[in-house]
């Protein structure tokens, strides 16, 4: 069969020659004793490129958001989220079962919370009521499709959050890509946020890892929370040296994957049963609307080496990363009017 072209997800991605080079020969520790050298080097590496006092390593991200939402909050608070937000959507219901939260959700336009849609859920104070406690904002926003956050927007909202006291969570799993779409500097959209949460194993190609940032005093506390979480990992400065590798390196390429994505996008769109948006294409994700099951076609589009995922009865997402270029897409496109042509 010919080459398997897989736009699963940017997690698919592979440690490079130089990762694997620095995972052979980092410096390591017992990172539970805070004695990891590259650990804490990725550490101080992390809070200067996002711009906050300190950041910790944890092994995805989903634990470095489940952290942050530990830290933030106690048992009964409620957590304001965007509607189809990772952290409510895709992490198994998480919040509940370990912070013992109630998500509150909010209708996001192409995933970003507007102003007001953010006053309508705004509670006045009643014995009956949760204490509001967190907001989570997500750039880019997954299920939206990778779209992008301005940095007035994010401080719009941050600011009407702050005024009620509210802690503001930035899952920022793919923030660069965000910085590198708006060609803003990553510090930016980060800075409204308290905490931030940002995937090193995603776009940037390290095999594992995510970072959480944000004040010293928070990174402590959290430091206890990945504890209870099993996150404590020992001599981990064999992942964090990819992890380094992945700040250093792979930040500046990222744009090639929107312009990857952008071109799937626009051969997708002449494809017929298929609808597809090329202007909805801000960063590395396309979504694909299909005339019948979005299921069906993923699975007849693997018969023929394209991999997909389905993100909803009728809709499929594409991921561009490292290991496609737009001869792959061009591919893949092919491939898959082919196989519409063939099924009818
Ligand atoms: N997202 C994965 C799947 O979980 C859906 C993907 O393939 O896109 N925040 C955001 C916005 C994410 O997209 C992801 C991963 C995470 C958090 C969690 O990161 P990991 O997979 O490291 O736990």
């Amino acid at each position: 069969m010919a080459r398997i072209i897989d736009l699963r997800s940017d997690t698919v991605t592979r440690p490079t020659d130089e990762m694997r080079r620095a995972m052979a020969e980092a410096e390591v520790g017992d990172d539970v004793y805070g004695e990891d050298p590259t650990v804490n080097r990725l550490e101080r590496l992390a809070a200067e490129i996002i711009g906050k006092e300190a950041a910790l390593f944890f092994p995805t991200g989903t634990m470095a958001n489940q952290a942050a939402v530990m830290t933030h909050t106690r048992r009964g608070d409620e957590v304001l989220l965007e509607a189809e937000s990772h952290i409510y959507f895709y992490e198994v219901g998480a919040i509940a079962v370990l912070s013992g939260v109630i998500p509150r959700l909010i209708q996001g336009r192409n995933g970003i919370i507007t102003p007001e849609a953010f006053v309508s859920v705004l509670r006045t104070p009643n014995i009956h009521f949760p204490r509001t406690r967190l907001l989570c904002i997500e750039n880019t926003h997954n299920r939206a499709g990778g779209t992008v956050m301005s940095v007035e927007e994010t401080r719009a909202l941050a600011c009407q959050a702050k005024a009620l006291g509210l802690s503001i969570h930035l899952d920022g799993a793919r923030i660069f890509n965000a910085a590198a779409a708006l060609s803003v500097d990553a510090k930016e959209l980060a800075a409204p946020a308290d905490s931030v949460m940002f995937c090193l194993s995603k776009g940037l190609s390290a095999p594992a890892g995510s970072m959480l940032a944000g004040s010293r005093e928070f990174i402590a506390e959290a430091r206890k929370n990945r504890k209870i979480l099993g996150g404590g990992m020992r001599q981990a400065g064999v992942l964090a040296a990819a992890g380094i590798v992945a700040l250093t390196r792979m930040r500046d390429r990222l744009v090639e994957d929107h312009q990857t994505a952008r071109l799937l996008a626009q051969k997708l769109a002449g494809i017929p049963g298929i609808q597809c948006d090329p202007d909805a294409v801000k960063t590395n994700m396309v979504m694909a609307d299909t005339l019948g099951s979005a299921q069906e076609l993923v699975e007849a589009m693997k018969s023929v080496g394209v991999l997909a995922n389905a993100v909803g009865p009728r809709r499929i997402r594409f991921v561009t990363h490292r290991e496609v270029d737009a001869s792959d897409v061009k591919d893949a496109a092919s491939r898959i009017f082919q196989l519409v042509g063939r099924t009818g």
